[in-house]
């Protein structure tokens, strides 16, 4: 079972995914950090082990497995008696599974928007206009992403979408705590789908969005619980928060 290679970045939210679940189930691994403002994710050799040039991926016994989501349910098929994080009846995992789609579409993207303009935006700012178009054209899964964020960032009325997206994510969130009992998202077991939304839910507290969830505690004990476990300290080291980098955004006001 050994042989493990993490490549991913500290801040990435879907490497964080990934490094929980491998510090959850023990799994000693090489962890390969990648620069991600160097281009590390779009060298060659980095495009035979992920073609979609974006962390994470997980070289296991020399077979690449990419996508966080992916990894996650990977790591449940090879280790499924270590820390199970995937419960076993069919319908319970179909429910996992289906609040896991629903953070990859609704919350999860939408953390891109706020965090590339706040912290981001000055580091693709500095390149000149022909720089920037190359890099947007050599990126297999955020070209057009990046082109709409362009040398301005995004603008107010994408950020105020984003927005509505996260509170949209968080209500959900709130309702699967309600209707599970908690304290996890399905019930007394943590699952990847606490894991899932485990990063987005960091970034959000960490860049000062944690007010959207004032009125809903279920959220904040949530995330006190998880703040608590052995495998966040081993996941969040420092500099895996955008506010250990970027220290003005400690100051910012309340989006
Ligand atoms: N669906 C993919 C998305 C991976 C992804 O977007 N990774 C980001 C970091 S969270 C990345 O590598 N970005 C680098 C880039 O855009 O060049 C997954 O869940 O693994």
């Amino acid at each position: 079972m050994d042989n493990f290679i993490l490549y991913n970045a500290s801040q990435s939210t879907c490497s964080q995914r990934v490094r929980y679940a491998l510090h959850a189930k023990k799994i000693t691994f090489e962890e390969k950090k990648l620069d991600l403002f160097s281009g590390d994710q779009l060298a060659p050799e980095y495009l035979k082990i992920n073609p979609n040039g974006v962390v994470p991926a997980l070289v296991h016994q020399g077979e690449s497995i990419t996508d966080s989501t992916v990894i996650l349910e990977y790591l449940e098929d090879i280790l499924p008696g270590i820390s199970p994080m995937r419960p076993k009846k069919p319908e319970s995992v179909a429910r996992v599974r289906a609040m896991m789609r629903f953070v990859d579409e609704v919350p999860g993207p939408a953390i891109r928007i706020p965090s590339y303009n706040l912290a981001f935006l000055p580091h693709y700012q500095s390149m000149t206009e022909e720089e920037f178009q190359s890099l947007c054209d050599s990126k297999p899964l955020r070209r057009e992403f990046l082109m709409k964020m362009g040398r301005t960032g995004f603008s107010e009325a994408d950020m105020n979408e984003a927005l509505a997206r996260l509170k949209r994510g968080i209500q959900r969130m709130s309702e699967w705590l309600e209707e599970s009992k908690g304290p996890w998202l399905n019930g007394d077991q943590l699952t990847i789908a606490d894991l899932s939304i485990m990063p987005v839910i960091v970034r959000m507290a960490d860049i000062n969005l944690g007010h959207i969830w004032e009125k809903l505690p279920l959220i904040e004990r949530w995330l006190s619980r998880i703040q608590l476990s052995e495998s966040y300290k081993d996941t969040f080291y420092h500099g895996s928060l955008l506010t250990e980098k970027y220290p003005h955004l400690e100051n910012m006001k309340k989006v």
